[in-house]
C-alpha cells in the first residue's frame, strides 16, 4: 500500500566494475608505471590517490577513462544487473539508473547508454539519468559507492546508501549512513524499511 517506491541506483563502483576496468587498462597501458592495487585503494577519486604516489600519474589515470571503449568495457559487477531487473519487476517500484557522466564527453555518455542496453536490455534506456549533480533527482533511495553526495540541493529528497567498494571499505561511516556490502547483501530489506 501507500505510494510508490523509487530507488535511484548508480551505476560506476555499484553495477559496473570502475576500479577493475580502470586497474586493467592502466597496467597493459603503462605496463612500467607504479600502480594501486585495489586493496591499497582509498578515497573515491583514482586520479587524486595515483596523482600522490607520483604528480604525473594523475594525467595518465585521467586519460584511461577518457578513451575510447573504456565504459562500454566495464565487467558487471557481481548480481547487479540481476538485482536491478528484480527491482524493476516489483510491484510499487520505480528503478533508475543515476550516473555522473565525465566532462570528457566524446564516449562516456554514449557508452553508459551502451553499456545499459547491452546488459539490462534496450527498454531499460528509459531508466537512464545522467547528471553531475544527483541532489537534483528526487527519490527515495540512493545506492552510490561515493561517500559524499553533495550539489545544489542541501536536502535531496534520497536516503544514501552506502555501496561498499574497494576505494570506501575502511571508511568509518556516519552512524546515520547504512551501507549494502554487496549484492548479495539484503537489498531488498532496505528498500522494504522503506516502504509506506
Ligand atoms: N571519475 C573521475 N575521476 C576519478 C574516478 C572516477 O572522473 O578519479 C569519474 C568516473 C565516473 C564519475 O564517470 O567520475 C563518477 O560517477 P558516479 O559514480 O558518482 O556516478
Amino acid at each position: 500500500s501507500g505510494k510508490r517506491l523509487r530507488v535511484l541506483v548508480d551505476m560506476d563502483g555499484v553495477l559496473a566494475d570502475f576500479e577493475g576496468g580502470f586497474l586493467k587498462k592502466y597496467r597493459a597501458r603503462y605496463p612500467d608505471e607504479p600502480f594501486i592495487t585495489l586493496d591499497d585503494r582509498r578515497g573515491f577519486w583514482v586520479s587524486t590517490q595515483y596523482g600522490q604516489l607520483r604528480g604525473d600519474l594523475c594525467q595518465k589515470a585521467i586519460s584511461i577513462w577518457q578513451s575510447k571503449g573504456f565504459f562500454i568495457d566495464l565487467e558487471p559487477l557481481p548480481g547487479g544487473v540481476e538485482a536491478v531487473k528484480e527491482m524493476a519487476k516489483m510491484d510499487n517500484t520505480d528503478v533508475f539508473i543515476c550516473t555522473s557522466p565525465i566532462m570528457h564527453y566524446k564516449h562516456c555518455p554514449y557508452e553508459k547508454y551502451a553499456w545499459v542496453e547491452k546488459h539490462l536490455g534496450h527498454d531499460f534506456l528509459e531508466q537512464v539519468i545522467l547528471t553531475r549533480d544527483k541532489t537534483l533527482i528526487a527519490g527515495d533511495l540512493l545506492i552510490d559507492d561515493k561517500p559524499d553526495i553533495l550539489g545544489v540541493e542541501p536536502k535531496p529528497t534520497w536516503e544514501h546508501i552506502l555501496f561498499t567498494a574497494c576505494h570506501n571499505r575502511l571508511l568509518p561511516t556516519r552512524s546515520s549512513q547504512r551501507r549494502l556490502l554487496s549484492w548479495s547483501d539484503d537489498w531488498r530489506a532496505i528498500l522494504d524499511s522503506k516502504r509506506q
